[in-house]
């Protein structure tokens, strides 16, 4: 019978995670750099000590234990994030770490030293939901964003990501930009439909699509909703619902494409009086990098049309762009060998949600693999994980670090 972890440690202690930033219906809130995200990685720090690791931080907060080897040299990764959307669930992300530990664990009980370096990593500010962008802990540790820069960042709540570093002791001295990888392993949620209606344990990941995320901002004029004409408007509120609207227009008529408007704020926000201020973001996908483009270019015409024949003024950033990815076939198939081995079902499938391994992608060997999500739901308190497949995930990545790091 080969290796297998110990399920119910890992159960338990994804449950345990959950009780910090614990919301009502049973998910999540542990938006990065809150004294809910801090709390969440001293409990992952506190269980990579105990498991003897070499604790290591970086200056923006990604925490990383390390596993000597037999020998020296690059070393085997894995883990995912431990910050959560506004209103998340238990296993996003959260499932990647404490596998990542598991697995590190149930060797350890079995007295097996790899021949490589072992490390389970837990990246900051995946979620990019309080400060843009998202997977902004991975982009840092692969050296693409500068400390002073990051640091700035204002977030949704008017406060800056430095100050937030600062306030929760997160920062570290480490630097991560030169660790030697050997490859990279995240194994995740599916948080979508496809396993479970295909009744497969194990999505074997071979890509991630591309995501861009838009924000635009209108100023019109602020007038009474009654007496002014209707050719006489400043309309903020609507070129922003218009916008809206024109992304779900344009994501039905480009394939491949997925679109969202997470957020539509309309000031002062009062019935009877016509806005004078809009906000609302764009959330663009597509596994193909020139329809991801054609969307974005459609959009940003669009709103500049209808913003100019409203007379109002229109501001456009882009938050964050993270172009697809195709995965390490080496790695992929080690994770496809190791369901196999483990007599898992088990499907090649692309990600539809982003993750810090699209970062990785480009640093060293990478590749996923997911387990089921119940009613592909996901970024939901409702979010769930059967217990048994949180165990076949956690033992498919032993036995794949294990063939990585022979
Ligand atoms: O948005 C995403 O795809 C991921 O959950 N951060
Ligand atoms: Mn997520
Ligand atoms: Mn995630």
């Amino acid at each position: 019978m080969p290796l297998r972890v110990n399920a119910d440690r890992l159960n338990q202690s994804l449950a345990d995670l959950a009780r910090i930033g614990a919301i009502d219906g049973g998910g999540v809130c542990r938006l990065a750099f809150t004294d809910e995200d801090k709390a969440g990685r001293d409990f992952v720090e506190a269980r990579m000590r105990a498991l003897g690791l070499e604790v290591r931080i970086d200056a923006i907060g990604n925490l990383v234990g390390i596993r000597p080897g037999r020998e020296e040299g690059p070393i085997v990764m894995t883990g995912s994030h431990l910050d959560t959307v506004g209103r998340g669930g238990r296993y996003d992300g959260a499932l990647g770490v404490m596998a990542g530990l598991e697995v590190l664990a149930t060797l350890q009980e079995a007295g097996i030293t790899t021949r490589r370096p072992l490390a389970v990593a837990a990246f900051v500010n995946e979620e990019g939901n309080r400060f843009t962008p998202d997977v902004m802990g991975s982009l840092f540790f692969r050296g693409d964003l500068d400390l002073d820069a990051v640091r700035a960042t204002v977030g949704i709540d008017g406060t800056t990501l430095g100050d937030n570093l600062d306030r929760t002791g997160m920062a570290g001295p480490d630097d991560f930009r030169d660790l030697p990888l050997r490859a990279f392993v995240e194994l995740h949620i599916e948080q979508g439909p496809v396993l479970e209606e295909d009744g497969v344990t194990i999505g074997v990941v071979d890509g991630v699509q591309g995501i861009l995320w838009h924000e635009f901002r209108v100023q019109g004029a602020s007038n009474h909703a009654g007496v002014t004409p209707m050719d006489r408007r400043q309309d903020a509120g609507f070129v922003a619902a218009a916008i809206a609207a024109q992304v779900r227009h344009l994501a039905r008529s480009i394939r491949g494409q997925r679109a969202t408007v997470g957020t539509l704020e309309v000031e002062p926000g009062y019935i009877n009086i016509i806005p004078d201020r809009a906000r609302l973001t764009a959330d663009l996908r597509n596994p193909d990098a020139v329809r991801l483009r054609e969307m974005a270019v459609r959009l940003l015409g669009f709103a500049q049309e209808v913003a100019a024949a409203e007379g109002v003024a229109l501001e456009h950033r882009e938050l964050a762009h993270i172009p697809p990815v195709r995965f390490d076939e080496e790695v992929v198939a080690a994770i496809e060998q190791a369901a196999k081995a483990c007599g898992y079902t088990h499907r090649r499938m692309t990600s539809g949600a982003g993750h810090d391994a699209q970062i990785l992608a480009t640093r060293c060997p990478t590749a996923m693999l997911f387990v089921p999500s119940v009613g592909g739901v996901s970024h939901d308190v409702t979010e769930y994980t059967r217990p048994e497949d949180v165990a076949a995930g956690a033992n498919v990545l032993l036995h794949t670090i294990r063939t990585l790091a022979a």
